[in-house]
């Protein structure tokens, strides 16, 4: 097997660690976002663990959104849940937060702990596929050892489609 990359090496580790057995695989193609991930993958889009960063406007903090691939996080919906008013991290913020760059933060194995969400809509899926440290790092997982390693709180933030009629 070729030898992984720094960034994805450090959360094949933590993975490890976790007592998830399933590997990162470094792909041939970009998976830095959802689409291009699934594309990677061929499998559906909302299979793909979004891992979002945003910023918590008055205490500076640091929020992990996992959201399906096929979704939108509802900012407003999301500042519900936390009683605070959020917006989405630059990428300097979220790489100064986390130790990766946007297209490759994965759900678990930052730099420090952060407070985890998963939106319901993750846990409709047999299996999920997520981010491991860079734009072509995955590795797959079961939503409810997603949930397990990173003692997320489920939520509903994503945003409600609305149906087209006629
Ligand atoms: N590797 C894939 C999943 S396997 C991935 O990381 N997808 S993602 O959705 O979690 O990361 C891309 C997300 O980064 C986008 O959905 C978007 O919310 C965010 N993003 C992209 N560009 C920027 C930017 N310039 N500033 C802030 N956020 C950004």
């Amino acid at each position: 097997m070729e030898e992984l990359s720094r960034g994805s090496a450090r959360v094949a580790e933590e993975l490890r660690r976790l007592g998830i057995t399933s590997a990162v695989l470094e792909m041939p193609e970009s998976t830095r976002t959802a689409a291009e991930a699934a594309a990677a993958l061929g499998c559906d889009v909302a299979q793909i663990v979004k891992s979002l960063i945003f910023r918590s406007v008055v205490g500076d903090e640091a929020v992990l959104v996992l959201a399906s691939g096929a979704d939108r996080v509802d900012e407003s919906r999301l500042a519900q849940v936390i009683g605070e008013q959020v917006e989405q991290a630059t990428g300097k913020f979220v790489r100064a937060r986390t130790g990766y760059a946007i297209g490759g933060v994965p759900p678990v194995g930052h730099t420090q702990p952060l407070v985890t969400y998963l939106d319901e809509h993750l846990l409709e899926h047999a299996l999920v596929w997520a981010a491991a440290g860079t734009p072509r790092a995955v590795f797959s997982i079961e939503p409810a050892d997603l949930l397990r390693i990173t003692s997320a709180k489920v939520v509903a933030v994503a945003a409600v489609q609305v149906p087209v009629t006629d």
